[in-house]
């Protein structure tokens, strides 16, 4: 339940939805999601957004930003009161790779310039996913990633850290406290900004000596909150994957991916 640092991991019965909702709704807090939907992940937008209606921190204000090169291809979804889309525009790239980490220049950018001015809070997430239980105020904190699925159960010696010293995402085998997913991090626009901002620079660095770390943007990750530890952490309730074989799976899936066929979805269109 709680980290070596004091860090809470949020699990279903670790806290108080009621007493949270009201310390957040005295601030009148507002949160930011982010999420990308390039060339043919627009497809999973319209299910993401309904059961995010639905499940992502009801009762709060909420801006849905969606970053995407075809802006006019944003579906309808009716949304609650306080809550809105802001479509931004941006351009995509020929590899899928460089579509999931250029996400942290993105991000990065649109925080100085925007977001700061906007939201408390933001949450940073994959868009092939939808929402099945509640997702509230609870994981909000000043930075917070989430427990890969895969390996929430297993040792440190086979989390798949980048393990070339050449790279900047480099994990010495004696360290590391956890493996995080990619697809859910955030926290407060400033940290957000400074975590995006190291990741980004680091991965233009191994850009540089034509290296790419095994896992992309998630490598960066992990390496980021291994020297800056989040001040809370997400159980895998919040990122699970129906066809991860685990030990024990979690009574709550609230947030689960979306099976796709990854040469179909990740196609090579050309980039503009
Ligand atoms: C994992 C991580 C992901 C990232 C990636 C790096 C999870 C659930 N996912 O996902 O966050 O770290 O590994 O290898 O932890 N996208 C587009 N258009 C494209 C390609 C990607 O919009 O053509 C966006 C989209 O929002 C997508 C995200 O980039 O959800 C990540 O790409 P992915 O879902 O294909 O990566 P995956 O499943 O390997």
């Amino acid at each position: 339940m709680m980290t070596p640092w004091f860090a809470p991991i949020i699990w279903e019965g670790t806290y108080n939805l009621k007493i949270l909702n009201e310390q957040f709704r005295l601030r009148n807090v507002s949160i930011g999601l982010t999420v990308f939907a390039i060339k043919k992940y627009m497809t999973f937008l319209k299910g993401f957004l309904q059961t995010a209606e639905r499940y992502f921190m009801t009762g709060h204000r909420v801006n849905y930003y969606i970053f995407t090169d075809r802006v006019e291809a944003i579906p309808k979804v009716k949304l609650r009161k306080g809550r809105k889309i802001v479509p931004l525009k941006i351009q995509n790239y020929l590899r899928w790779q460089d579509i999931s980490m250029r996400r942290m220049e993105t991000i990065r950018n649109f925080s100085q310039q925007q977001f700061i001015h906007e939201v408390e809070y933001l949450v940073c997430v994959d868009v092939d996913m939808i929402f099945r239980h509640p997702v509230g105020v609870e994981i909000l904190s000043e930075l917070f990633g989430t427990l890969h699925p895969a390996f929430y159960f297993a040792e440190r010696d086979i989390f798949t850290y980048e393990r070339r010293p050449d790279s900047q995402a480099y994990i010495p085998p004696e360290e590391g406290d956890f493996y995080y997913a990619g697809g859910f991090f955030g926290g407060t626009v400033a940290e957000v900004c400074k975590l995006t901002e190291m990741c980004h620079k680091a991965i233009m660095m191994d850009k540089e000596k034509n290296l790419e770390a095994v896992w992309h943007d998630e490598s960066h990750l992990n390496k980021y909150f291994l020297y800056h530890k989040p001040t809370k952490i997400l159980s895998p309730e919040y990122l699970w994957d129906d066809n991860i074989i685990s030990p024990k799976k979690p009574k709550i899936k609230r947030f689960l991916t979306v099976g796709k066929n990854h040469s179909a979805i990740r196609n090579k269109r050309r980039a503009v």
